[in-house]
């Protein structure tokens, strides 16, 4: 595959962490019926709940291990709601301000009342979405100056215009993920058009669009982005290189965002989640390529790792970014 955007291209100076300092975190408990009731994208593999609850503690510990003492709140897990410990898709929060969302999924909407009492108490001010609105956290990319919304499954038009009522000064571009995985789609299509049907319908399966937009693109510095070196994570990559809002004059002197890809065999990797100087990633044993790739970068730019397995949460269609909300 053609390499669009390369680690030399990286600034140490822009990888800056400034808004990316963290001093409180929610977590959700897992939920007693999480491996058999989550919603899944593929229902495949059976969920291991002894070895999903370890690996969402272990999670815990790694964030209790970056913040204060103190700074990590843990909800126990609503009633009903197997999904609830994906506490990401329920709020968005920046600075002392938040979005309670509206999840696409009606089964997760009871999901956020808890989540606006825990930011009550913490004096965050909060924003409801309007009927009609739709949005999940997960769909939410903050470069620490801008905000890029996916319009997938779960997020409308409706939700990422939500989002820039909510937080006035910041700006708020829509990826249009759905539209992207199609087109991406077409494009491999005719190439494969003699192809067997089997290869086609692999390749179809690969370029459906993700869950989330950070499925396939997490922050993992200042103006910078971990993403799939997949045909469609290249082509979110471009499509948010075109409309990012990085400062015409900026831009001349050389700074756009950056990216550091995550090869295609470990995409799920993409999902990284940066806090207090250190980047949490998905364990080498688990996706050990894209584990070098983001342990390089870490090192280039002076941020600690923190290596964790997510198989059992994944297997959920769970990422790392997604059992938090950091503020
Ligand atoms: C769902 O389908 O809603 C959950 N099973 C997974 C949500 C993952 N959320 C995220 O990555 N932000």
């Amino acid at each position: 595959m053609r390499r669009l955007f390369s680690t030399s291209l990286l600034n140490p100076a822009s990888a800056g962490v400034a808004a990316f300092t963290f001093s409180r975190a929610l977590v959700r408990g897992l939920s007693p019926d999480f491996a058999a009731s989550a919603l899944r994208s593929d229902a495949g593999a059976p969920i291991d709940g002894t070895l999903a609850a370890a690996q969402h503690s272990a999670y815990v510990s790694a964030l209790r291990s970056l913040l204060p003492e103190g700074g990590v709140t843990e909800l126990v897990a609503e009633n009903g709601c197997p999904d609830s410990c994906f506490i990401e898709d329920t709020a968005v929060v920046v600075g002392a301000r938040a979005l309670l969302t509206s999840p696409g999924a009606p089964s997760r909407r009871a999901e956020v009342g808890k989540v606006a009492e825990a930011l009550a108490a913490a004096n965050i001010k909060a924003a409801t979405c309007p009927p009609g609105a739709t949005l999940d956290g997960g769909d939410v990319l903050y470069t620490g100056r801008e905000f890029f919304v996916g319009l997938s499954s779960r997020t409308n038009a409706a939700g990422a215009a939500a989002l820039g009522a909510a937080f006035p000064g910041l700006r708020v571009t829509a990826v249009p993920l759905i539209a992207l995985a199609a087109s991406v789609d077409r494009a491999q299509s005719a190439r494969l058009a003699h192809a067997t049907a089997r290869k086609q319908r692999d390749q179809q399966r690969s370029n459906a669009s993700p869950l989330h937009l950070k499925s396939l693109v997490s922050v993992v510095g200042a103006d910078t982005l971990a993403v799939a070196d997949t045909p469609l994570g290249n082509e979110v990559a471009h499509f948010l290189q075109d409309s990012s809002g990085v400062p015409r004059d900026a831009r001349r002197a050389g700074a756009k965002l950056q990216f550091v890809l995550v090869p295609t065999a470990n995409a799920p990797a993409a999902n990284a989640v940066l806090v207090n100087g250190t980047l949490i990633i998905r364990s080498r044993k688990e996706l050990p390529e894209a584990a070098e790739e983001l342990g390089e970068f870490a090192d280039a730019v002076g941020l600690k790792v923190i290596e964790l397995e997510m198989s059992e949460l994944a297997k959920a269609d769970g990422a790392l970014t997604c059992c938090s909300i950091l503020f």
